[in-house]
């Protein structure tokens, strides 16, 4: 039988959680394309092994999108926070942590410092001050990350999944 593991993308619209989803599954699929802001809800399932997926939820960042969140990440083993690494984003990612972290649950949480190639970003050392939990850079629209968002996600996971196993 397969194990379904939930993580919870979650951020404000425009941080880059659906081109997230789309660098951790699926190789084929072109990065960088238009805004197109997710309706509610979109997901994706990364295959670890033959028993178990990660489902990736992620949760329409757009404000109006944002009375689903709680149900959304119900059941979610961890939580990833997608902000834009200008400290505009980053302060608005930080209140949106505040607002919700009660719904948490106990998930690990870990925020992504997307966007690291636009001109002036906050390095993630910085924006892991802001928001005060593990923060780690990245650009989503590069295939080169694949690997790297990969690990941030199974990492995050490890200790579950090895209880688990
Ligand atoms: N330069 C740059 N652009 C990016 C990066 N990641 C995403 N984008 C672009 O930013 C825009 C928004 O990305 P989305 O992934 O749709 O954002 P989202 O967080 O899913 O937004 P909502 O669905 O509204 O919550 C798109 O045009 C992406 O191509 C990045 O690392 N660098
Ligand atoms: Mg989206």
């Amino acid at each position: 039988m397969t194990r379904y593991v939930k993580v919870a993308l979650m951020g404000s619209g425009y941080a880059g959680k659906s081109t997230l989803i789309k660098l951790l599954t699926d190789s084929k699929k072109k990065l960088q394309v238009n805004y197109q802001p997710t309706a509610g809800m979109d997901c994706g399932t990364i295959t670890l092994d033959s028993t178990t997926k990660v489902s990736l939820v992620e949760m329409g960042g757009q404000s109006h999108f944002e009375f689903m969140w709680a149900d959304l990440m119900r059941g979610s083993k961890m939580v990833v926070l997608v902000t834009e690494s200008n400290p505009k984003a980053v302060l608005k990612t930080r209140q949106l942590l505040h607002k919700y972290k009660d719904k948490f649950n106990g998930a690990r949480v870990i925020a992504i410092a997307n966007k690291q190639d636009v001109e002036g970003s906050m390095k993630p050392e910085s924006v892991q001050d802001l928001l005060g939990v593990p923060t780690y850079g990245m650009v989503a629209i590069d295939p080169k990350q694949r690997l790297h968002g990969y690990k941030l996600i199974i990492n995050g996971l490890r200790d579950l999944l090895r209880v688990a196993a």
